[in-house]
């Protein structure tokens, strides 16, 4: 059976969605965040190969990175409802939307957070001059490549209900967790970018989302 070692607030969550979305049967193993760090505990990053979240194991098998593991998941347990096969019309949207999500949108949002907070917390002489860093490649490179990744969430989701059509797949399941990140701290507000907060609501609307977040228990995924 499918253990899914579940860090709180993080990207676990998007495995948590798509185990209820298949409905596996697996197991749940809960995590705090270091309170200190608020990295993964000690524990936590004994069972991950690089220490993040998500991590599965299932008898000889430990799996981390994402979209891996909806992969493997995948495999064992979607008779293709979740992966548009390769000839189908929503094939190339959808590896699009499901690489695009792990290879472009989340590392961006993560780095760019990752920058501000050492600036924040930078020694008051030099953190002037790291400011002054961080912003000039929020100019240069991380704000004009969100604003194109935004940009094209906003166009892809005026055309239709899902990212690869007019059904959930695994696509959306990868992006859940960046779209909220970035309506909650990336800029995508509702006025400039509808539809995207139209997917969103649909999303928090989906049995499956919900039974997820039941299973979190900590009200929130976001840090
Ligand atoms: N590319 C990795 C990124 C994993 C990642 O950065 N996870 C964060 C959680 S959102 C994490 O493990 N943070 C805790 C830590 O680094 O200790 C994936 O898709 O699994």
């Amino acid at each position: 059976m499918i253990t899914l070692h579940h860090l709180e607030k993080s990207q676990s969550i998007r495995i948590l969605w798509l185990l209820e979305e298949l409905e596996v049967p697996y197991e749940v193993k809960l995590y705090d965040r270091d309170p200190k760090t608020r990295l993964a505990p000690a524990a936590y990053k004994a069972v991950s190969p690089l220490g993040t979240a998500p991590v599965i194991t299932e008898g000889e098998v430990t799996l981390a990175e994402t979209n891996a593991i909806v992969d493997y998941i995948c495999d064992g347990h979607d008779t293709g409802r979740l992966r548009p096969a390769p000839g189908t019309a929503e094939r190339a949207d959808y590896l699009f939307w499901f690489h695009a999500s792990q290879g472009s949108f989340q590392p961006l949002l993560t780095n760019f957070f990752v920058l501000k907070a050492m600036t924040m917390r930078a020694p008051f002489l030099v953190r002037g001059v790291a400011k002054g860093m961080v912003d000039g490649l929020d100019k240069a490179f991380f704000g004009p490549r969100l604003a194109a990744m935004l940009k094209e969430i906003e166009r892809t989701l005026a055309q239709r209900a899902w990212f690869a059509g007019d059904r959930l797949t695994a696509a959306d399941i990868v992006m859940g967790y960046s779209m909220e990140v970035a309506a909650h701290r990336g800029g995508m507000d509702e006025a400039n970018f509808p539809n995207a907060h139209r997917w969103l609501k649909q999303m928090h609307e989906t049995p499956s989302y919900q039974r997820a977040l039941e299973k979190d228990g900590k009200g929130t995924i976001l840090l």
